[in-house]
């Protein structure tokens, strides 16, 4: 039987296990990357390994989500950042430079190798048919000290293109269909891969596009062939020496198939406030809009904003609205600027924004209250875009373009029957002066520069013989991360831990750290207890690590997500089954719970039990944890585990 495209890559990368689904793998890992947000606590955690110099083909740390510089905070990060990078052999992406997505797929992707990003849209990579895996700080941290990263051998589903894209449609509506198919529940495990005649039709940058939201669906990455496209874009960033062709055999096997004729796609919309929330923008058009927002690293590189720039041309934008454009990198910036584009954005009444992530991750041009806000990003969480009753929808640059100027949702074909052109440049503008290597002389001497704010990680001690606590809070179906651990202003605290303790859950419940912290100092264990899809979102492991600082020892849900689940593992938190879903009803916020013998239970590889103390019921629990993922719970986490076992 031959291969699938993702089983090649992942057998050549091999470092234990074999390709059975759901059994545990590790695979090396080539490439990382880790962004200022969280690459800040990644490294402290990497130099708490003790380790000389990373071990990677390369390792980048980007700065894109903070660049603000609101205060000292950001600025003592991007110096700490730039700091370790020098020490410890790491290249420094300076603010300024762009979107670490954007910019890995630009200058350092290559197909067929393994990339590792402490960030969930990392699979952006598998854009040019990298396996490119979003992860824990933690986790990118030990690969950037040469050890393996660990994942369950994945289930593949193909998704085969038919056709060419239909008349205003793009890569962002093959992949908001996608989601309208597989939703963002139920898909951990698994991994995507692009197959089918319609793949040639598709450019690196829309690939990329779909593999970026490929995130937004949970799976484990999103993966296209390495073809003659793949290969005259890396050719256009002076990169052709990358490339190989890559395809799966014509006899692969699939777990599940899914077709998309790409000539009967329709332009399509994501609705407040989940990425799979789509319909056809044609049954929701005519909706008022405030705010018209293009940008990030889904859709904001080079032919996505000459797109725009052809719609805009010479027209001005609705007068009751805003419309920012923030390109997703310099190299994109620059070649608008030198081609003409740029003037013709600002003509219409764009105002720029800088080359970073902004508005995506709540940072400014936050939409004011009630308002509608149509961008080109990739999460349309509650609250996400800083503004609580904010209604953001999801859509391609050029859905997002056309109703800059009419002011409200509309279908583009109705707009007009000539859509822009895809301008796909033969050369781009390459200029890595943003960008520091690592040096190869002795960094031995090289200090590092650490901010009041910069504190050590934090330490956890071994899992107790037995839990004892009570639930400290009680929530729904599809609890984001940013639910648990919001980002936008409060990102300055990602390197002191308790300060940003202080906001875990704030959108949900902003009295529960302060319960939390006070449970803890009483010695009692906390219990979070959640639905379905617990944890969907980011890479940020701080929605596990923070908890864990207020002493939370198990999360209890009906599914969680495979980022955070990983993330409360590498922190000492036991991620919990209910064994029958309907046992969520028989538990409440502020009952007393009990788990008995949990550290011989977990041993043996027993199924726990919880007692519900308050209701005096016994609810059964089950966990789906390696052998090595329960040594690493009972050592009280990955950093623990990693010191005693190196
Ligand atoms: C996001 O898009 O939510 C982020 C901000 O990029 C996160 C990373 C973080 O929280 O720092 C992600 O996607 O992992
Ligand atoms: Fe940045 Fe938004 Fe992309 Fe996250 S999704 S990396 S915040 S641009």
């Amino acid at each position: 039987m031959g291969l699938s495209l993702i089983e090649k890559i992942l057998k050549n990368h091999l470092v234990s296990g074999g390709l059975n689904p759901g059994k545990e793998i590790s695979i090396r890992i080539d490439q990382t990357l880790t962004q200022d947000a969280t690459g800040t606590m990644a490294c402290l955690q990497f130099e708490a390994l003790g380790i000389a110099r990373v071990k990677t083909d390369l390792s980048v740390n980007y700065v894109d989500h903070n660049v603000l510089q609101i205060g000292f905070e950001n600025s003592d990060d991007q110096l700490y950042l730039k700091t370790v990078s020098e020490k410890y052999g790491m290249y420094y992406s300076r603010a300024g430079n762009g979107i670490c997505h954007q910019l890995h797929l630009e200058r350092f992707g290559k197909p067929g190798k393994t990339l590792l990003g402490s960030d969930s849209h990392t699979p952006t990579g598998g854009g040019i048919g990298m396996v490119a895996i979003g992860a824990g700080g933690l986790d990118v941290a030990i690969a950037m000290g040469g050890g393996a990263f660990y994942l369950r051998s994945p289930k593949i589903i193909k998704v085969n293109l038919k056709g060419s894209l239909a008349p205003w449609t793009s890569g962002k509506d093959v992949i908001l269909k996608l989601l309208r198919i597989l939703t963002t529940k139920s898909n951990v495990g698994y991994m995507l891969e692009f197959g089918g005649e319609g793949v040639a039709s598709l450019s690196v940058q829309e690939r990329a596009t779909i593999t970026n939201m490929g995130a937004e669906l949970g799976v484990t990455t999103s993966v296209f062939p390495s073809d003659h496209v793949t290969k005259k874009y890396l050719e256009s960033q002076q990169r052709g020496h990358c490339w190989i062709p890559l395809c799966a055999d014509p006899d692969a096997q699939y777990d599940r198939i899914i077709e998309i004729d790409l000539n009967e796609l329709e332009p399509m919309i994501a609705k407040p406030h989940s990425p799979d929330n789509v319909v056809e923008v044609s049954q929701i058009k005519g909706i008022k809009v405030q705010q018209v927002a293009i940008g990030s690293c889904t859709n904001a590189n080079y032919p996505d904003l000459v797109k725009t720039a052809q719609i805009l041309d010479g027209k001005k934008i609705n007068k009751d609205l805003t419309l920012i454009i923030s390109p997703a990198s310099r190299q994109t910036l620059m070649m608008l600027s030198d081609d003409g584009y740029l003037s013709k954005l600002i003509d219409a009444g764009a105002r720029i924004a800088e080359t970073n992530c902004g508005f995506c991750i709540g940072q400014g041009h936050v939409p004011s209250t009630g308002s509608v806000s149509l961008r080109t990003i990739n999460r349309n969480f509650k609250g996400r875009c800083g503004t609580p009753t904010g209604q953001v929808y999801l859509v391609s640059p050029e859905v997002a373009a056309v109703a800059a100027l009419t002011g409200e949702i509309t279908d583009p074909r109705d707009f007009s029957a000539e859509p822009p052109k895809l301008i796909v440049p033969e050369k781009y503008a390459i200029d890595d002066s943003l960008l520091t290597r690592p040096s190869s002389e002795q960094t031995e001497n090289v200090s590092i520069f650490r901010g009041p704010n910069i504190g050590d990680p934090p330490h956890n001690d071994p899992l107790p013989d037995n839990l004892t606590g009570t639930v400290l809070l009680k929530v729904g179906d599809k609890i984001t991360t940013d639910h648990i651990m919001p980002a936008g202003q409060l990102l300055k605290y990602r390197s002191n831990i308790p300060k940003y303790s202080q906001y875990v859950f704030e959108p949900v419940d902003p009295s529960f750290a302060d319960r939390a912290f006070k449970a803890e100092k009483s010695g009692a264990h906390g219990f979070i207890v959640g639905g379905e899809s617990y944890g969907q979102g980011s890479s940020r492991e701080h929605a596990a690590l923070c908890p864990m600082y207020l002493g939370i020892k198990a999360v209890l849900a009906k599914t969680i997500e495979r980022i955070h689940s990983a993330n409360l593992i590498n922190f000492g938190i036991l991620p919990l089954n209910f064994a029958d879903p309907e046992d969520y009803n028989r538990i409440d916020q502020d009952d007393e719970l009990e788990v008995s013998d949990i550290r011989l239970v977990l041993k043996d590889n027993k199924q726990p039990v919880i007692f519900n103390k308050t209701k005096n019921i016994k609810i059964p629990v089950n966990y789906d944890l390696s052998a090595r993922q329960r040594s690493i719970i009972l050592e009280g986490g990955l950093l623990n585990y990693t010191k005693k076992n190196s």
